[in-house]
């Protein structure tokens, strides 16, 4: 599972696409719907800003995976999770040192693991004005956030931006299954986005998948919009590569990439053996261009579009196949 082609057809998962699916089973469940929204919890308390700074890693918590090697889920009902952002420089194809904007010190940030009914209790603290050792160049400190498509919250008081040296808690439960992106919601957002703002979180049926694997992975797909530094700046030696506002803007990235790197699992492979069950999670974050994810020389025997089993609803079978614009996930 080391090859793939670039992306042409459209596999994309945004909130909206998560309402739609959501909207179009009104008054179609049965009462035992383990998504009836009368046992949901719609109104998680305000969040809390402060100007106590975390210290330390960038990011913590039992739920997390910092690659594509995907963890087990953590049993706790409560998912304790900090991402802190911070401006690094990174590479995203070989010598091409970007400048980004991340969530937990890497791109894309930690992915989030949790099951239907669980609470994460969220805090962040805005970091980027921490020099970074041995690098001289990075973005100045500025403002971020963090808008989880997974919560079903006020943006208003969630997804607020806050300053450097500032941090923000807030708690949500998650109410529906999928995989979902995060990503830094303070304008302009597509500039966020295309620096680096992003990852996901996994979201289990309250009963789990029905099916057994020997190994899951995650995959998100985005793209980099890369220039040489007008200013002619170095990183380490190389150029240094910033963002291309007129590319972002006419949707012409430089760069697609699986999981923040250019070919980065051509060098590094999924691993599998013959005969193993895989899961793949798949999130193409974008933030422009649309997914045609598959693997070369194999065909996955099921494909869970919104990464649930559950969105396969006779009730939302004729909006899914008009608007099949979902992350898939094989089991
Ligand atoms: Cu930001």
């Amino acid at each position: 599972m080391n090859a793939f082609r670039t992306p042409t057809r459209l596999v994309r998962s945004l909130a909206a696409a998560a309402l739609l699916l959501a909207g179009c089973d009104q008054g179609a469940r049965p009462p035992s719907d383990p998504y009836d929204v009368g046992k949901m919890d719609l109104k998680p308390a305000p969040a809390k800003l402060s100007s106590e700074r975390h210290k330390g890693v960038f990011a913590e918590g039992g739920s997390l995976s910092m690659g594509a090697e995907l963890k087990r889920l953590d049993p706790s009902p409560v998912k304790t999770v900090r991402v802190d952002t911070m401006h690094k420089i990174i590479e995203i194809a070989p010598g091409v040192k970007f400048s980004a904007w991340t969530f937990g010190d890497q791109v894309p940030g930690p992915t989030i693991r949790v099951r239907v009914g669980d609470k994460i209790k969220f805090s962040m603290t805005n970091r980027s004005d921490e020099p970074v050792p041995g690098v001289q160049v990075t973005a100045a400190p500025m403002m971020h956030s963090m808008d989880f498509h997974a919560a079903m919250a006020s943006p208003q008081d969630k997804y607020r931006s806050i300053a450097p040296g500032q941090t923000i808690e807030f708690e949500f439960t998650v109410n529906y299954p999928g995989i979902f992106m995060y990503h830094c919601g303070t304008p302009m957002i597509l500039e966020h986005i295309a620096s680096g703002m992003y990852g996901a979180v996994i979201v289990e049926p309250r009963a789990g998948y029905p099916t057994k694997v020997d190994r899951e992975y995650v995959i998100v797909q985005s793209e980099f919009y890369a220039k040489p530094d007008p200013g002619k700046r170095k990183a380490g030696g190389a150029p240094l590569y910033v963002l291309d506002g007129d590319r972002l803007r006419a949707s012409q990235p430089t760069h697609t990439v699986f999981n923040g790197m250019h070919n980065g699992m051509v060098k590094t492979p999924l691993a599998a053996k013959p005969g193993e069950r895989v899961r793949l999670h798949v999130l193409n974050v974008g933030p422009s261009k649309t997914s045609s994810f598959h693997v070369v020389g194999t065909i996955f025997d099921r494909v869970w579009i919104e990464a649930t089993p559950t969105t396969s609803s006779a009730a939302c079978r004729q909006s899914c196949s008009v608007h099949p614009t979902a992350p898939r996930s094989s089991s």
